[in-house]
């Protein structure tokens, strides 16, 4: 049984979604981020170095980090589908724009958010415009990130505008928008919002 360690308003309710998409059961172990005292179960602690979530167990799998738990979980539970297979040319792009999430959008978001003077060339992530305008011009008449359908590349960057736009980071342009829309509009990501939420209200309870 696969074992998500989450925290409600966190990152970690996108997992929800992943596991949705894979169709596999899973149990919930909520980690109390904003305790003051954290107690943090052993299981969490050894598979988040950082102690951060979302992080998950499946069998002897330890794993944490939203990008590194998805795509274990489509090359172990859809692979070719949610994940293209190495083989397939699809593959570089789909591993380009997966972890254009944590190594660019997200830095990206803490420049802004920070106010951190920009400095594209030396920064890694570029800058906040430029990884919009990267984004926007791969979006542009496409209909899914990496592939001819979605993949987990689609969950990572529409899971992170939707996020932004919730933080008012970021007013999404049209091409954003409907992207976004079709990928949260899955049967998948509407099923993890009714379990998340029942989730969240089960603890206020
Ligand atoms: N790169 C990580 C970031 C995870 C992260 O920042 N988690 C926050 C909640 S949104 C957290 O666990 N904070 C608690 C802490 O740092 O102790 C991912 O995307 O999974």
């Amino acid at each position: 049984m696969i074992t998500l360690y989450w925290s409600p308003q966190s990152r970690a309710v996108r997992m929800f979604w992943a596991l949705e998409e894979i169709g596999q059961p899973y149990e919930l172990e909520l980690i109390d981020i904003r305790a003051e005292d954290r107690d943090d179960p052993p299981d969490f602690l050894a598979a988040s170095p950082l102690r951060k979530v979302p992080a998950l167990i499946d069998g002897k799998v330890k794993i944490a980090d939203s990008a590194a738990i998805v795509l274990y979980l489509a090359d172990r539970y859809a692979p070719g589908d949610l994940a293209p297979h190495p083989d397939d040319p699809a593959r570089g792009e789909f591993l380009t724009w997966l972890f254009y999430t944590p190594s660019v959008i997200e830095p990206a978001i803490t420049e802004k958010f920070c106010e951190i003077p920009s400095n594209p060339t030396a920064y890694p992530w570029g800058s906040f415009e430029k990884m919009l305008a990267a984004l926007e011009a791969r979006l542009t008449d496409r209909e899914w990130i990496a592939a001819d359908h979605f993949t987990m590349a689609d969950f990572m960057v529409s899971g992170t505008i939707d996020f932004m736009s919730n933080f008012d980071i970021l007013d999404p342009s049209a091409v954003l928008k409907s992207y976004t829309e079709r990928c949260l509009t899955r049967p998948a990501a509407i099923r993890a919002k009714i379990k998340e939420q029942a989730a969240t209200k089960a603890l206020a309870n």
